[in-house]
This record gives C-alpha cells, structure tokens and sequence, in this order.
C-alpha cells in the first residue's frame, strides 16, 4: 500500500511540472507590418499570444500538421492565443497584408514533417520569398 502511495506521489510531480513547464510566448504586431517573433519555436502544449501592439492585423493560419482542423483565425484588432497541440510547421499570416508578406512560422516540437505541403501553399511574390527565407533561418537553427 505504501508503495502505491509512493508511486502516485511521484506521478503527481511529473504532472505537476508538466503542467508547469508549458510556456506562453507573446508575438506583438509592429508598425513595420510584421509580426514580432516571425519564427516561433515552441513545444507541443505552448500557448502563443499574439498582442495588438499596431492597428490593423490579425492572424490567419494558412498551413498546418492537420490541414482540416487549422487553429481559429483571429479578428482584426484584437488579442489572439492559440494552445498548439500536433507537432509540425504552422504558416500564419495577416489577412490584410499577407501579400506583402506579413506572416511568420511556428515551430512545434521541432517537427519538419510537414515542410513540404507548407511550401506547396500558393502565395503572392512577396509572401513566397518571405516564407523561403523563414523556412531557411528554421532550418539552419
Ligand atoms: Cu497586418
């Protein structure tokens, strides 16, 4: 009996720190159309909250592990937070100037697998170059 006392005891602490290492990580729109953090590494059980810091931005997800269930966009002006569960790749961007290639990568779990259907998304000129070279720095890190 002692002994399960023991090992529940010990399985409450790995709960317990679990629970307490899962982090939030702030991402600000700026004045520059951009987001703050463009590359976001993070682990699965993370939350990311993006801060309207600048007027007249929000966060459409565009690409992610499970393409049928895309984290909520957000709306125009407000504070966003999304819990990510599924490791892999997740493309973002800001509906009004995802042309001009506002948009930033999230990184769960350090998981790639889904590179290839993100690079497969179709954007403007801009957007794409942009997405290359975030795809780039994410890989050499
Ligand atoms: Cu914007």
């Amino acid at each position: 009996m002692r002994i399960i006392f023991t090992l529940l005891f010990f399985l409450n602490l790995v709960i317990i720190s679990k629970v307490a290492l899962a982090e939030t990580i702030q991402i600000e729109f700026t004045e520059n159309d951009s987001y703050s953090l463009e590359i976001a590494y993070i682990d699965a059980g993370d939350t990311i909250e993006w801060l309207p810091k600048n007027e007249g931005h929000n966060v459409e997800f565009i690409a992610g592990p499970k393409m049928d269930e895309l984290p909520n966009n957000s709306k125009i002006n407000e504070s966003h937070s999304v819990l990510f569960k599924t490791p892999g790749i997740y493309l973002y961007g800001c509906t009004p100037h995802l042309n001009m290639g506002m948009l930033g990568l999230i990184i769960v779990g350090n998981d790639f697998h889904n590179l290839n259907e993100v690079n497969k998304i179709e954007l403007s000129y801009v957007a794409n170059s942009v997405l290359n070279r975030l795809i780039r720095t994410a890989q050499s890190n």
